[in-house]
């Protein structure tokens, strides 16, 4: 399998999916500009909406939209429960639920934060994701946001949370999530997936990762991840 990504972006999600469950999988890095691939492709036939990640298949089938993908995965292997309960089982619908809670209510906000062409919202914006981190900081009682298994959805709540620190969120606000999310970056697989994206942690924490450019850079101007 190949999946379609950029560092730090919304595709290590499946990534660290993937290696979670042991899949071997190629990464290919998409250019955002050229919407070229890593092996030359024009990722526009792959995606037509352009965006990461999307995931080919062995046979040739193209999945795209990350919740879906993440899904795919997990019901891929009979190990995959353990990240995505059986069909009939309501812990499925409960990961499947912050899926959906994720991607609606924190991804995509998230990433009108990033854009300066909604700079006179930004502040309304960043309330309503900050109501929404709130909500979840409230409810997060287990290791992780279903209790004890490390799941998809856990997967993507750390790669978004991980954007923070670029637009004005503090998350130390949230001592529950700011706990999740060191958790989440002291597994290993979670750290073999960063360090193949050639991530590296830069606060003093070890929690929050950018590309070791930025990292190494002495100025660290802009934001390094572009969700
Ligand atoms: N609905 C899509 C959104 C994916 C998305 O926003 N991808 C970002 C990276 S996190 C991207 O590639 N943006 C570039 C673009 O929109 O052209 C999903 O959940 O997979």
């Amino acid at each position: 399998m190949k999946l379609y990504m950029n560092a730090a972006a919304c595709s290590l999600s499946p990534h660290i999916v993937c290696r979670e469950l042991g899949l071997d999988i190629e990464l290919v890095e998409v250019d955002r500009e050229t919407h070229r691939t890593s092996g030359g492709e024009d990722y526009l036939t792959i995606n037509g909406n352009g965006y990461v990640p999307a995931l080919r298949l062995d046979d040739g089938k193209v999945l795209t939209e990350g919740p879906a993908i993440v899904q795919f995965l997990a019901d891929s292997v009979p190990h995959g429960t353990a990240m995505l309960p059986e069909l009939g089982n309501l812990r499925r619908n409960e990961v499947q639920s912050y899926l959906n809670f994720i991607t609606a209510e924190l991804h995509k906000p998230m990433v009108l934060l990033f854009n300066p062409a909604y700079a006179t919202v930004h502040p309304e914006f960043r309330a309503l994701v900050s109501k929404r981190l709130a909500w979840l900081n409230g409810r997060l009682a287990g290791p992780y946001l279903t209790g004890e298994a490390f799941t998809v959805a856990d997967a993507y709540l750390f790669v978004c949370l991980n954007w923070s620190p670029w637009i004005e969120i503090d998350l130390k606000q949230w001592p529950a999530l700011h706990g999740f999310m060191a958790r989440v970056a002291a597994r290993p697989k979670v750290r073999e997936a960063m360090q193949a994206e050639d991530l590296e942690a830069f606060d003093a924490g070890g929690v929050f990762f950018a590309p070791h450019a930025y990292v190494a850079s002495s100025g660290r101007t802009g934001s390094p991840v572009r969700p």
